[in-house]
């Protein structure tokens, strides 16, 4: 195929792997007409398997090639009714054995066959027990990292990779290795961080979609379809096939990294794509459709163990931030004096972990924590436009014009009071200077191969340890300060209140 060629790092993202007309080589691929069952498209790769040419297959219905009982397969594939996860079934065609994965779109049916193993009944046992312990061990770990270690160790068990790994993305899609489980007990890339074009936008996408992904071998030679046209749409839409031929700058990333074989899952708590688990062979590793639906009811199930382990430890910090709030809102809510209240303030924010905060109520201006210049705050509030949901915004560096005259300032939480007139809250922090290590030099990510006059983009070709000092930002902002801002707000403005209703008590 040619698109190496023609999608390099500026056009990384417009690649479009869900339609590549071809197929990996470890099954073969029919697409039906979806009223006559007839095959309209297949893999060129059916002589391999069954021994049949392409061309002497089109046309031909799916019963009349395997017998009368795929009648119920196809009926079932038809009336699923969310369509978004294949139809299984066994089938024999004359000494062996294959499973068929069905799911249909526009194009038609698209029915995948691949080799069923031998030992079937012996693996079933395997993986039923594995499953069992497994569910055993769930229960008994409540941190995020216990889990996603116990959860890399049983799928290395399973799929006997060399290696299995725990990538996470952060909010700008970058990711980092956050859990290394490999065979020879070493680390090559634990806690290393990768740039986001490594995984771009639209395979993102697709793994939302389809939760699991192989490559037995990446040195495959891809299957082209026949016709190169679905006859219906055109183009084949591949999203919820396993046997996708995968992008060839993927492919020759892998081989830039020394890898063989892969195998990775999404992990999805909420339903966001939070990471993904990367098993990756330094050998061509083939892993039967059982092994594979092992895996993914794995990282199903770790995905929602996750969530719970992610809410616990955000509850965890939210009751920790939420006893010091209480023990400021206390006196606060009692005391006549509302400077002497707000004074309490200081002794938030090491809970926020904030070197400062500000507050402007009732036309009145407050500052605790470290110093800065009213001007320089004044002009800080005018910069912060962009407001998420609730008002509050943050960063963790001030707006760029602003950078040269904000003194120690870095970060900030702005968190409005009112909306009638301009009161609020602001925490500052001050930089936290920090080191990424990266796999490879991001600058390098995109390697310019060949010839002069016939460039060509190819992924990067080192993954050494690369280390980057990030200057001018604070500490990030996250969850449960966000939280904590919002019931501070509550008792300032509960604080507010009553004060008013004293006043005019009194008025009265
Ligand atoms: C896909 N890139 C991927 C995938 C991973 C990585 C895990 C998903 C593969 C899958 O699910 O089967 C990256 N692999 C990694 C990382 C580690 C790893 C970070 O093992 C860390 C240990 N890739 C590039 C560049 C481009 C690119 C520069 O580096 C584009 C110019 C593209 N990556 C790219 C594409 C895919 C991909 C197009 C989709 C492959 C596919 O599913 O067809």
């Amino acid at each position: 195929s040619s698109s190496s060629a023609t999608y390099g790092l500026n056009n990384c993202d417009k690649e479009p792997i869900h339609v590549p007309g071809a197929i990996q080589p470890d099954g073969l691929l029919l697409v039906l007409d979806p009223d006559e069952f007839t095959i309209i498209q297949l893999s060129r790769n059916t002589d391999v398997w069954l021994g049949l040419a392409p061309e002497s297959l089109l046309g031909m219905a799916l019963p009349e090639l395997l017998g009368e009982g795929v009648l119920v397969f196809l009926l079932k594939i038809l009336t699923n009714p969310f369509n978004d996860y294949p139809t299984l079934q066994p089938v024999r065609y004359r000494d062996k054995a294959f499973v068929m994965r069905g799911h249909h779109n526009e194009s038609g049916i698209l029915v995948e066959m691949e080799p069923l193993p031998h030992d079937d009944q012996l693996l079933t046992y395997r993986l039923f027990s594995q499953l069992s312990n497994f569910f055993h061990d769930l229960e008994r770990v409540g941190d995020p990292d216990r889990l996603l270690e116990l959860t890399a160790r049983q799928v290395r068990e399973v799929t006997g990779h060399e290696s299995v790994m725990v990538y996470r993305f952060d909010a700008e899609w970058n990711g980092q290795i956050i859990i290394e489980d490999r065979a020879d007990g070493e680390q090559r890339f634990l806690g290393q961080h990768f740039p986001a074009s490594d995984i771009p936008a639209q395979a993102r996408r697709l793994y939302q979609i389809n939760r699991i992904r192989r490559i037995s071998n990446v040195h495959y030679t891809p299957v082209p379809l026949l016709p190169v046209e679905n006859p219906r749409t055109g183009e084949l839409d591949m999203t919820y096939t396993q046997l996708r031929s995968v992008s060839p700058i993927h492919r020759e990333y892998m081989r830039n990294m020394g890898t063989v074989s892969s195998l990775t899952m999404s992990l999805m708590p909420e339903g966001r794509l939070w990471g993904m688990i990367v098993c990756h062979g330094d050998k061509p590793n083939y892993l039967s459709q059982p092994i594979r639906t092992f895996c993914k009811m794995v990282s199903q199930v770790v995905s929602e163990n996750l969530q719970l382990a992610l809410n616990r430890e955000f509850d965890h910090r939210m009751s920790r931030l939420g006893r010091a709030i209480d023990r400021f809102n206390a006196p606060f809510q009692a005391t006549l004096d509302l400077e002497t209240g707000l004074a309490g303030l200081q002794e938030l924010l090491p809970a926020f972990e904030s070197d400062a905060v500000f507050l402007r109520l009732d036309g009145l201006c407050y500052h605790f924590g470290r110093d800065l210049d009213l001007d320089r705050l004044l002009a800080l509030r005018e910069a912060i436009r962009k407001k998420g949901r609730s008002g509050m915004a943050s960063s963790e560096c001030v707006p760029d014009a602003l950078r040269h005259s904000m003194e120690w300032v870095c970060g900030y939480l702005f968190v409005p009071l009112s909306h009638a007139s301009d009161e609020y809250l602001i925490f500052l922090r001050s930089e936290r200077p920090r080191e990424i290590s990266w796999a490879g030099e991001p600058d390098k990510t995109i390697m310019q191969t060949g010839q002069v006059g016939e460039a060509r983009i190819s992924p990067r070709q080192s993954f050494q340890a690369w280390t980057q000092k990030i200057r001018g930002q604070s500490l990030p902002w996250e969850r449960h300060h966000r939280a904590g801002a919002s019931r501070l707000r509550r008792a300032i403005n509960l604080r507010m209140a009553s004060e008013m209703s004293r006043l005019r008590q009194h008025d009265a």
